[in-house]
């Protein structure tokens, strides 16, 4: 134990053009401050088994050398804090999500010791799934599971593994199976799956229970030092507070009451070798979209000077009107330039006539998140879809709306806008179903966000059918002309006649 955080330095994971962060995040308090008298004190109350469990961690790290490579993620409840008491790399994730977490932590750093430390209501509550599916992934992590048979940090209300008769804020007389089912037994639960090397269920009711528990967690951690799979080790822990005892009589009912309900066992010690097969090819985004199919006339993609750092565009209308297929494209135009792209889809149970609409990302920085609150450029092919979004778009952005004209009660938002039958061009050209193409030639035209010798490459790697194909590029073409005739509603028109 120790009062800061070490660095973590692994050349690996350094790759540009991200800059990769080894120490402590800003979000921790440099330290956990205490009044003077509790100063070297752990915050947890007196005779609460997570103290004992911490230092069972702690010295095994210490004694295996894991401490500089090892990260420990902290969940919620009452050991929030382990990252004020472990000095390895921290990270503390939301409510039972530790082993979501943890699998990214270990993909990303296999050489990495990661453990995941939950309590009984964030593994086996809210966690239920993540811990079910790490352990049948068989994620090479260490779980430590403190099972003290109650919610403590949120004052004691039942939890999965709430006794049965044992009571609770939430089960006052008591829990009955009839009302509130039977306490989950989560060792033998996970010792049902293929994946899992290592299973204990272990007790810090006396001393001869707590070093058996000691050997578990060594043990445990050796096992993912070796990288043989996925370990768990329930720890059953006493909580004096919330069970109203004091620390000797808490231990005490440790032994008495929780090891005959959830006996103590080694369920899992075996090597697992799971099979490793069809390993798909590892390409490059590039390697990917430009692997695709082009015509003889296709050239590669050209890296072209973006005029924005970041660009969002909100595509809404009803399904059915290629709104999402349009956000895709304009997507996949965006990775063959060399931007980072996101596509954002939302829509409602009906497939046809509903209301959907995208977010679409196109970024030279990683994007933070695909959610645009503040689109610069919309794109609204129907009346409901401009008044829905149009004052969401960010002033000075652009709005293309799919109509011949404005609804005349409509309030001209902080936004050039431009008018284009999108539909009526499109059934001139033969074919209704382009209408979201000939919006995409506009949008090029408008905004010059990408090339449209990209849109076209796009298109001919996308659309099998010749005819279509041959309608999708008269389209294109279709949206690019009509703006080309077109001043924008809301722009200035200045001296030399073009719009401002
Ligand atoms: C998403 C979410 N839901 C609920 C909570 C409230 N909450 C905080 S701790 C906790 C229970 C913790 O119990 P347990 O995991 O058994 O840990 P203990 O405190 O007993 O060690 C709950 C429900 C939360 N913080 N976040
Ligand atoms: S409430 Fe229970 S689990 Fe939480 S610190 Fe106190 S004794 Fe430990």
């Amino acid at each position: 134990m120790a009062e800061h955080n070490v660095q973590l330095e692994d050349p690996k994971v350094t790759t540009d053009p991200y800059e990769v962060v080894h120490s402590k995040s800003e979000v921790f308090y440099p330290e956990y401050e205490r009044k003077t008298d509790l100063k070297h004190q752990t915050h947890y109350c007196p005779g609460c088994g997570h103290g004992v469990a911490h230092k069972l961690i702690a010295e095994a790290l210490q004694d295996l050398g894991l401490q500089d490579q090892t990260i420990l993620v902290s969940p919620v409840g009452c050991s929030v804090f382990a990252y004020y008491y472990f000095d390895v790399g921290n990270v503390q994730v939301a409510h039972g999500r530790a082993p979501a977490a943890a699998t990214g932590l270990k993909r990303a750093c296999p050489d990495k010791v990661v453990i995941a430390y939950q309590g009984d209501g964030d593994l086996a509550a809210i966690g239920t799934a993540e811990i079910v599916h790490a352990a049948n992934r068989g994620e090479k992590i260490a779980v430590f599971f403190v099972n003290n048979a109650i919610y403590g940090m949120t004052g004691g209300q039942m939890a999965p593994t709430t006794l049965v008769g044992q009571r609770s804020t939430t089960s006052p007389w008591g829990r009955r199976p009839i009302n509130e089912g039977f306490p989950l037994h989560m060792s033998e639960l996970l010792s049902s799956l293929e994946a899992p090397v290592y299973i204990e269920r272990v007790a810090l009711s006396d001393n001869k229970n707590i070093m058996k528990a000691r050997r578990a967690v060594r043990k445990a951690l050796e096992l993912q030092r070796d990288g043989a799979g996925f370990t768990f080790v329930e720890i059953l822990s006493p909580c004096p507070t919330i069970w109203g005892k004091d620390p000797i009589e808490a231990r005490k009912w440790v032994g008495e009451q929780m090891i005959p309900n959830f006996p103590l066992n080694v369920f899992r010690d075996r090597r697992v070798e799971i099979p490793n097969t069809n390993v798909p090819p590892h390409k490059t985004v590039p390697e990917v979209v430009e692997g695709q199919p082009k015509s003889a006339s296709a050239k590669p993609a050209a890296r072209r000077h973006h005029h924005f750092r970041e660009l969002g565009i909100k595509i809404a209308g009803f399904g059915g009107q290629g709104v999402l297929l349009l956000g895709q494209l304009l997507a996949e135009m965006g990775m063959r330039e060399g931007l980072e792209v996101s596509w954002l889809p939302s829509y409602g149970p009906e497939m046809r006539s509903g209301s959907a609409h995208c977010h679409v990302c196109l970024s030279k920085d990683r994007i933070g998140s695909p959610l645009l609150s503040r689109p610069q450029v919309l794109v609204a092919m129907n009346e409901f879809s401009l008044r829905k979004f149009a004052p969401q778009v960010a002033p000075g952005g652009t709005i293309i709306y799919g109509c011949e004209q404005l609804p005349a009660d409509f309030s001209l938002p902080q936004a050039r806008v431009v008018c284009v039958p999108a539909s009526e061009i499109a059934d001139k050209l033969g074919s209704a179903k382009v209408a979201n193409v000939v919006i995409m030639g506009a949008l090029l035209e408008e905004t010059e966000c990408l090339s449209t010798a990209t849109a076209l490459q796009v298109l001919e790697a996308k659309v099998k059918n010749p005819a279509l194909l041959e309608l999708d590029r008269k389209a294109l073409d279709a949206g690019r002309i009509y703006i080309d005739h077109t001043v924008a509603i809301g722009a200035v028109t200045q001296a030399d006649g073009f719009a401002q």
